[in-house]
């Protein structure tokens, strides 16, 4: 048994090994406000396309799995006003209740195994939450069980970075940090904590992951893309913010799925705009990275054919 999907035109007409890089969308229905979120899934699939890819955005409409989204399809999903926000658990509840939903970094993730899609751009994965009960994202869970290649900024600043590498370490999930040595902190290029291993081209990335394939794992190879240095913000400045509204999100009692899109907007209200203008640029730059390393790998496999 495998599950349904539906793949977009432009999916459904790239060659079997052309590049294509899946982009989620709980950043559209749940991470970003409008109209900001629609713009920023066109800019998105703008740059994958620019830099010799297909963009394939994964999302839930009427509880169908969608593999790319057409004009009309991420005009919707931008404005829906109850999507629900879909982790690898609530596949189910979305098809079986014909739902609107934006996958999560993990809910995108199981949508590529599912559609042989290798290569995903993110803006900062889940992770495990500072001073919580077990908040640890289901994000982790996806990256020590599916291998694909994951481009992001760093896991997402509010979270307790320590342990969530701690995690990454536990789970086989090498983090490779792109021309860095440190792990870069989402809003900023600095955490003061080290990735595993450095590596400062898509190619090299990709003979990389494919060496850590061939070693007999089934993690994946997340790749840590710093924020671009005019719309970083430094982590002294944005640090006494995420601790702000950490500590509201505890007073107010928010809990589970709503933690994260709670911190994001009470940080960006709290820094004046300007964690949602790093956030747009950490966006934009991961997808661009995403299409190289998608190139990369179709040249790759190729000259194995050959
Ligand atoms: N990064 C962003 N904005 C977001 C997210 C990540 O810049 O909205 C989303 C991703 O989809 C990620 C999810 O998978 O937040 C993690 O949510 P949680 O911590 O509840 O697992
Ligand atoms: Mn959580």
């Amino acid at each position: 048994m495998t599950l349904a999907f539906h793949r977009s035109i432009e999916i459904e007409k790239a060659a079997a090994d052309a590049p294509v890089v899946a982009l989620e969308s709980t950043v559209l229905t749940h991470g970003l406000p409008r109209p900001q979120n629609l713009q920023l899934a066109r800019d998105m699939e703008r740059v994958v396309r620019e830099h010799g890819a297909a963009p394939a955005t994964i999302a839930f409409l009427d509880g169908v799995l969608r593999i790319g989204l057409n004009e009309t399809d991420l005009t919707r999903l931008a404005n829906e006003q109850d999507a629900l926000k879909v982790g690898p658990r609530d596949f189910a509840t979305a098809i079986s209740g014909k739902l609107c939903g934006g996958t999560t970094v993990a809910g995108t993730m199981l949508a590529c195994k599912h559609a042989g899609i290798k290569v995903f751009a993110t803006g900062g994965i889940g992770g495990v939450h500072r001073e919580s009960n077990f908040d640890i994202s289901a994000d982790l869970q996806a990256l020590a069980t599916i291998p694909m290649i994951v481009v992001c900024a760093g896991a997402k600043a509010i979270l307790d970075l320590p342990a969530t590498l701690e995690y990454l370490e536990t789970m086989n999930v090498p983090v490779v940090g792109y021309g860095t040595d440190e792990f870069p902190a989402f809003f900023s290029r600095e955490s003061g904590l080290e990735v595993s291993v450095r590596r400062d081209s898509p190619e090299a990335i990709v003979e990389f992951a494919a060496t850590h394939w061939r070693a007999g794992l089934q993690s994946a190879v997340l790749v840590a893309n710093p924020v671009p240095a005019e719309e970083a913000i430094p982590r002294s400045v944005v640090e006494p913010f995420i601790e702000r509204a950490n500590r509201e999100a505890g007073e107010r009692s928010i809990h589970g799925k709503a933690v994260t899109p709670f911190l994001l907007q009470r940080i960006n209200e709290l820094t004046g705009g300007k964690s949602m203008q790093a956030n747009l640029a950490l966006l934009l730059n991961n997808a661009r990275l995403a299409a190289q390393i998608a190139r990369a790998l179709q040249s790759a496999a190729r000259k194995r054919l050959a």
